[in-house]
């Protein structure tokens, strides 16, 4: 399946309030008069788009429905994704991501046989508890591994009891390695281990898993900092990225939560998951536009395959179709 039609699945399959998406002032469109825009206007802040951008997008909107003297919903809905669509920043370094194919099943991508990669990609993952980051980190590992790269995952979450084991079944599913520490260890040597393994057994990717609940926040954020000098000091040359995965059901604190990570890591993408719970993928429009950090994947689901490449034109064709 694609991008879009799993996004357009996914948001249709949704039952949580649907009559806050965009595409409900379609259906009610009757005409380019003050009652759609306003219409329009609400939809997009119910859906956690935010309020300054909401406005400025229905504003921008009217002036070309106005000027180009669209009439028709569909031509003013295209106008309005490509509104949407150019919120979203590129992605820079996102273009290490692996380029899989949405439409092939991990599964059933071949592997090439692993070759050692003169650059190690090291991707942290961070975001509070609960929103996905060992889920995510499962389905990517299986897309690297499916490209035919050496994967391992570091098991950095020391704090939950379950984590290490929620990991390792990722690991055994993706078929790749793991390097796991003492529970109510130092995350930040599990880290220093796995790169020192990677390094020793050439692997591409190594994708480390965090905690995402301390006993307070700024106990969290420290152990995040120092996790990240570990991975400078030991991995200096390697391609590195921090990727906040945020949980789209929780609205506008996802907004919160990536200012706070901000502050202490160089988040370098977004991952939105639970986009299959939620008409409300707005949020992701807050971030990008707000923080400035790109959206590089999006969650649609609890299984392994259910991880699409975020596509920002493809995104804004969704949710207001
Ligand atoms: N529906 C849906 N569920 C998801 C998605 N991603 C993760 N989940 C579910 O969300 C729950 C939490 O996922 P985890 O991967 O354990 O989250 P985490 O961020 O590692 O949580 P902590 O380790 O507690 O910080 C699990 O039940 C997952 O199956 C998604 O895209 N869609
Ligand atoms: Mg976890």
């Amino acid at each position: 399946m694609k991008f879009f039609e799993k996004i357009k699945a996914s948001l249709t399959k949704t039952t949580t309030n649907v009559a806050t998406s965009l595409r409900g002032a379609f259906d009610a469109f009757t005409g380019a008069n003050d009652e759609f825009f306003d219409d329009l206007e609400e939809r997009l802040i119910l859906s956690d788009a935010g309020a300054d951008f909401a406005s400025r997008v229905v504003a921008e909107l009217r002036e070309i429905v106005k000027a180009k003297g669209l009439r028709g919903a569909e031509e003013i809905k295209a106008e309005l994704a490509k509104l949407i669509a150019a919120a979203f920043p590129q992605p820079g370094e996102a273009t290490l991501a692996p380029t899989f194919d949405a439409e092939t099943p991990v599964g059933a991508r071949l592997a090439s046989p692993g070759c050692a990669s003169p650059t190690m990609q090291i991707i942290l993952m961070v975001g509070v508890n609960g929103v996905g980051k060992t889920t995510t980190i499962g389905k990517l590992a299986a897309n690297y591994v499916s490209e035919g790269k050496r994967v391992l995952l570091a098991a950095g979450d020391t704090f939950r009891a379950a984590a290490a084991d929620q990991l390792e079944i990722w690991a055994k599913r993706a078929n790749c390695e793991i390097v796991r520490g003492k529970e109510g260890g130092d995350p930040a040597a599990v880290i220093y281990d796995a790169i020192a393994a990677a390094k020793a057994r050439g692997c591409d990717v190594v994708i480390c898993d965090t905690a995402g609940r301390l006993h307070n926040k700024s106990n969290l954020m420290k152990e995040l900092e120092k996790i990240d000098r570990v991975i400078t000091r030991e991995a200096p040359e390697a391609a590195r990225q921090t990727l906040l995965v945020i949980d789209a059901v929780t609205g506008q604190n996802g907004l919160f939560q990536a200012k706070e990570f901000s502050k202490t890591a160089t988040v370098t993408g977004v991952v939105l998951t639970k986009l299959d719970g939620t008409a409300k993928g707005g949020i992701v429009i807050a971030i990008a536009e707000q923080l400035k950090i790109p959206v590089v994947y999006v969650g649609t689901g609890e299984k392994q395959d259910d991880l699409i490449q975020f596509d920002a034109e493809d995104f804004a064709n969704a949710i207001v179709q």
